[in-house]
């Protein structure tokens, strides 16, 4: 029999309610509620998960109204091997995505699915992705037994009724099912951090055809706030092919001359790459004249606008960041953005009820409680935050959030930026020759493989950092930007790619980074306007040392030299190894794109031994 819930005093969706009865009799949870967005619901599941031990209050002088979580120790991040793309054909997965066949998915997760949130509330959680009401936004409905998916929803998403009434009657939602795979039993006890603790059990499971997603057995960040990681980019990316926009893993920074010219450039890197500090980047001194504001942090929407400017919207409305290496001196505005309203998952708890981690620029606290509930000290040999422990804070917060951050039309995308993580061969800053060169530069990003996987690859790719989110076969997803750059209609953002981590002779980092790094987006801005001149290099245009503005920092033309100069047999290794990463997508890769690597290894044979950005 259904469960008896107020949906239909809240919507007239039939197919909302149908669906959410359908899971209900699916799952047989105790009750429903729905999320309506307010904060006397956010307070009250916080209390409730305060009395069953989930969240810890902190100190209302030090953080105010927010709380810390502990997870289980064996659901700490995303888990790559049970993500699942199931597209009809295998082909449409791609070699890069985990694919299963959709129907006999369907059948192993209705059983995994029957009788989950037994002895659980079942919460129904209406969001949008983006401004509400915006061209370029997108509904979804979450279905979780998880108040902790709940309140971080509210701050990540716009949540609850004001969706509802934009969804209206007949409007489409994304369907997002989630158990954290737990049902109790009746009398039994709750746990703080109810899981399916056996890896194998989970399952965050992508229909690209039929847009919907399943993620069961973890209630853990990007596996359980699925309109993240799940939405915004898996299904986003598949939406986005098919109706002519893009779907992307980038920050998006309004970057404001001393004119008070506005330039907005979206920026996609893999992990460990500094992506959160140069979303929320803050002029170096002697450099002040120069504004940086943050848009978003993570993900970018781009939607061709009816002028031809792609414009871009942040679909989330807080941040989800890694807490540890997050200091006043990495990234101020992160930290000043979590002072207050925020959750907390797996740092330290200190005596006085605040939190600390490992690279947070303070002392340590002399006694606290670790990430796992332990008591803990400095001097214990034990790390007291988890490496992937992380804050959620609403992104209203960051000081330096742009006036335009919620603009329903988008902000006007100029530049697309890509970079990784490289020690040698890749210069500083380089622009494509065209749209096509700029789609090879990130087809084929990545970092430097670290020691353990050195020996298959020198890089690890992570081609437009999409690797894990691309809801569909990669090569297609390359095909899908090129045929954008193909439009006569669009006004084309131009393509660069950065490395901040070239080291020199010395192995010391050759550039300073962070905040210094507005001096290369100076210089990219300039680009895209015409103002500012560049040098042909075998990777691309390049700045001459001249080009760029290093007022108030002492960099020499020799340091430049170390950051610029090009080694004709390290670039010729690049050409060769892209050629076995291309193989990987067989008769799927565009000509294109081989075209463009022959390209590279005609400049590269053409020159000298170690080419100069002045001769
Ligand atoms: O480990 C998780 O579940 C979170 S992963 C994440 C969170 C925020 C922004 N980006 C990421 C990512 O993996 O790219
Ligand atoms: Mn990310």
């Amino acid at each position: 029999m259904a469960i008896a819930h107020d949906g239909s005093e809240r919507t007239g969706n039939a197919a909302l309610l149908a669906w959410v009865d359908e899971i209900a009799e699916l799952c047989q949870p105790d009750r429903v509620e729905w999320a309506d967005g307010s904060q006397e619901q956010y307070d009250a599941l916080c209390q409730l998960m305060v009395d069953g031990g989930t969240f810890t209050r902190l100190s209302a002088e030090k953080r105010p109204n927010s709380y810390l979580a502990r997870s289980h120790p064996s659901d700490v991040a995303r888990v790559e091997n049970r993500t699942f793309i199931c597209s009809e054909r295998e082909e449409d997965a791609g070699p890069t995505n985990n694919w299963a066949p959709p129907a006999e998915m369907r059948a192993t997760l209705t059983e995994v699915f029957r009788g989950s949130m037994r002895g659980r509330t079942m919460y129904v959680i209406p969001f949008s992705m983006g401004p509400i009401g915006s061209p370029i936004a997108q509904i979804g409905v979450e279905i979780t037994d998880s108040p902790y998916v709940v309140v971080n929803m509210q701050i990540m998403t716009r949540v609850g009724t004001k969706v509802l009434e934009a969804l209206g009657n007949d409007g489409f939602f994304v369907p997002c099912v989630h158990s954290v795979g737990a049902p109790l039993e009746p009398g039994e006890a709750d746990v703080p951090w109810p899981c399916e603790p056996n890896i194998e059990n989970k399952y965050i499971v992508h229909y690209p055809e039929t847009y919907e997603i399943w993620s069961y057995g973890s209630g853990y960040g990007g596996n359980a706030l699925l309109g993240k990681k799940c939405l915004a980019l898996r299904i986003a990316s598949v939406m986005a092919h098919d109706q002519g926009w893009l779907a992307e893993h980038m920050l998006i920074l309004g970057l404001e001359s001393p004119k008070g010219e506005k330039t907005y450039v979206a920026a996609a890197f893999p992990s460990a790459c500094g992506k959160t500090n140069l979303a929320m980047i803050v002029p170096p001194k002697g450099f002040g004249s120069w504004k940086a504001l943050t848009v978003g942090d993570d993900i970018a929407w781009i939607k061709p606008a009816p002028d031809g400017t792609l414009r871009a919207i942040n679909p989330e409305a807080g941040f989800f960041g890694v807490a540890p290496g997050t200091s006043y001196d990495s990234n101020p505005m992160a930290m000043d953005s979590v002072r207050a309203n925020s959750i907390f998952t797996n740092v330290v708890l200190t005596d006085d009820g605040d939190v600390w981690w490992e690279g947070m620029g303070v002392e340590p606290p002399a006694h606290g409680i670790d990430w796992q509930g332990n008591d803990w000290t400095p001097d214990s040999g034990r790390v007291g935050a988890h490496p992937n422990s992380r804050f959620t804070a609403p992104a209203s917060q960051c000081p330096t959030i742009d006036p335009a951050w919620e603009d329903p039309a988008g902000v006007p995308i100029s530049a697309f930026i890509f970079g990784g993580r490289l020690s040698k061969t890749f210069p500083l800053v380089y622009q494509s020759y065209d749209w096509n060169h700029g789609v090879f530069m990130a087809a084929t990003m990545g970092s430097e493989a670290t020691a353990a996987a050195i020996g298959q690859e020198a890089i690890r790719r992570d081609p437009f950092a999409m690797l894990p989110f691309c809801g569909y076969n990669m090569a297609d997803y390359w095909a899908h930007w090129l045929t954008m750059g193909q439009r006569t209609d669009l006004k084309l953002p131009k393509i660069f790619r950065v490395n901040w981590f070239r080291k020199d002779a010395n192995g010391k980092f050759a550039w300073p980074g962070f905040g210094q790094n507005l001096r290369v987006l100076e210089w990219i801005v300039e680009r895209v306007k015409g103002d500012v001149g560049a040098v042909e290099s075998p990777f691309g245009y390049m700045p001459r040392y001249e080009d760029m503005d290093f007022e108030g920092l002492e960099f020499s033309t020799q340091q430049f030299g170390a950051i610029t100069d090009i080694s004709r047999i390290e670039a010729a290794a690049e050409v060769e190894e892209i050629k076995g990463f291309f193989a990987k997508f067989g008769d799927k890769l565009p000509a294109e794109l081989e075209a463009q690597r022959q390209a590279f290894g005609e400049r590269v044979d053409a020159a000298p031994p170690v080419w100069k950005v002045v001769a």
